[in-house]
């Protein structure tokens, strides 16, 4: 018997409102659930670099065993297949397949054969594998021999070559390919912020390395044109035979204005989303070049495309892959006429949770940045569909919820996540809304995530699953939440038969 009924609910007209090939299941990271950091072969990651560096993580974790997904992944895929999913996305490390990771560097069979089984178990189970290439862990080797992606020169064909096994390897059972994870999030943790790996920031306090002012827009650049040059490689010598899709994941919230009837609110919210998500979408999806706005404040500190190169980033995607978790209200933060600093790298922001009438962007998670808001996912589905006019795969969304950080067994009122069950409800929903009201072309959506994880520089101090992990257990010991659940039945009612 079902859990949930959903004929007698808000949600009862969105029956079947999305479409029989309408894919939806779980992402996760490779470097957040794995572990077996040097088995087998694997070279270290700039984030295993970072882990096992006193004081960079919040509760002084490495994520060496991480959920050991790397042992017990046949038992993820029995998860996720009795959690009723139709798709998994995963990532895999670089450092596992090429340990030293360059291109004329040996590849790591005992690697490749991890992921080989791992798509064959997913193959078997009938979810559909979508793979991304890069989530954030660079091979640690490149960021000895030359700085990685702060060397596009050397950095690129690395990547290229990487892509091209994967392509080899994976090409004939894998038709869904990724390539970069969230670059802007990369870039700006990495190498503004400072906080994720490799660490690199102005923040001389905290960082030996780094500049904020030129080094994040670099990275950008990087990312996008070793993308794109993956992007022609896999249409030009791959789709043809092996008939796949292949596009870029970006991260993305929505941005509101503080005061919805200030002309300067309105533009700092503008100016917010193309800092966000237009740094990388106009080049690939839209004109073609960074954001007037991002010049106007960056300069010659943003790099140029040549002509080439434009032609190369512009229409090298196949889809847009959407990550978003939340929304926020903005205005300026120095204002207009005052100089704006050369280390300041998310376009002239002040946030606030609270609006000028006081209204709230949304229920409080367990996580400072990330609120229920449900209106921002409505909004922002609609503001990307209408100016890039792409299909959109929804590839991460999720939240954490208080009160799960116990001693094993969690009892029923930790496994009962009605914050995380809201969310969903209402997220899941404004996506079925946006389908079938606004005709916006939707054809994934991807919850974050199976298990609760390694949550990079915060450890294991944030819990985003929808199975609670016993991370003090050898066998990092897995009890479903009742989201999980709830998942499977909504998914059930939403998706036509
Ligand atoms: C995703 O990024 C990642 O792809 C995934 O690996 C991760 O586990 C998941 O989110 C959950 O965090 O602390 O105020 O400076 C989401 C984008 C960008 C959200 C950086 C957190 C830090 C905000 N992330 N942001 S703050």
């Amino acid at each position: 018997m079902a859990d949930f009924d959903f004929d007698d609910s808000p949600e009862a007209g969105l029956k079947g409102s999305l479409g029989k090939d309408f894919f939806w299941g779980y992402a996760t990271a490779a470097p957040q659930i794995e572990g077996a950091w040097s088995t087998a072969g694997k070279g270290p990651s700039t984030w295993d670099t970072l882990a096992h560096t006193p004081g960079r993580v919040v509760d002084g974790s490495t994520a060496d065993d991480a959920c050991r997904s790397y042992d017990f992944f046949r038992d993820d895929v029995a998860l996720m297949k009795r959690y009723g999913v139709t798709a998994y996305r995963f990532s895999l490390s670089w450092s596992r397949i090429i340990p030293l990771g360059g291109k004329d560097d040996a590849v790591n069979e005992a690697g490749v054969g991890f992921y080989s089984d791992l798509i064959d178990e997913l193959l078997k189970a009938g979810i559909t594998p979508f793979v991304t290439l890069f989530h954030w862990d660079v091979p640690q080797a490149l960021e000895e021999r030359y700085k990685s992606m702060l060397d596009p020169g050397r950095y690129i064909p690395d990547f290229v070559r990487y892509a091209r096994v994967c392509f080899e390897r994976f090409g004939d059972r894998v038709g869904h390919w990724i390539t970069y994870n969230e670059p802007g999030v990369y870039a700006l943790a990495g190498y503004a912020g400072g906080a994720h790996a490799p660490n690199r920031s102005s923040d001389r306090a905290k960082y030996s390395e780094g500049d904020t002012s030129t080094e994040p827009w670099i990275v950008g650049h990087t990312q996008l044109l070793s993308h794109a040059q993956v992007y022609r490689m896999y249409k030009e010598e791959f789709a043809p035979t092996q008939h796949g899709t292949i596009g870029i994941t970006l991260s993305g919230n929505w941005s509101a204005p503080y005061d919805a009837s200030s002309p300067a609110d309105i533009a700092a919210a503008q100016r917010a989303l193309e800092f966000e998500i237009a740094w990388f979408a106009d080049p690939v999806f839209g004109p073609g070049d960074y954001p007037a706005s991002m010049r106007a404040q960056l300069g010659a500190r943003l790099p140029t495309f040549s002509p080439a190169e434009k032609k190369l980033v512009n229409g090298s995607s196949d889809f847009y892959g959407m990550n978003t978790y939340t929304a926020f209200f903005v205005r300026d933060a120095v204002p207009p006429g005052q100089p704006i600093p050369p280390e300041d790298h998310k376009g002239n922001l002040a946030w606030s949770d609270t609006n000028s009438e006081g209204v709230s962007r949304g229920a409080e998670s367990d996580t400072e940045w990330l609120r229920t808001s449900p209106w921002g996912f409505a909004a922002l589905l609609r503001w990307i569909w209408a100016r890039y006019h792409t299909p959109i795969f929804v590839t991460e969304n999720g939240t954490t919820a208080r009160g799960e950080h116990v001693s094993a067994p969690p009892g029923d009122d930790v496994l009962n996540d009605v914050h995380r069950i809201d969310f969903y409800r209402a997220y899941v929903g404004e996506l079925a809304r946006a389908v079938k009201e606004d005709g916006v072309d939707i054809r994934s959506y991807f919850g974050w995530t199976l298990l609760d994880n390694w949550e990079w520089a915060k450890g294991y101090t944030d819990r985003f699953g929808v199975t609670w992990v016993d991370f003090e257990s050898e066998e990092k010991t897995r009890y479903p939440k009742r989201s999980a659940t709830f998942m499977r039945e909504y998914f059930g009612h939403l998706i036509a038969r």
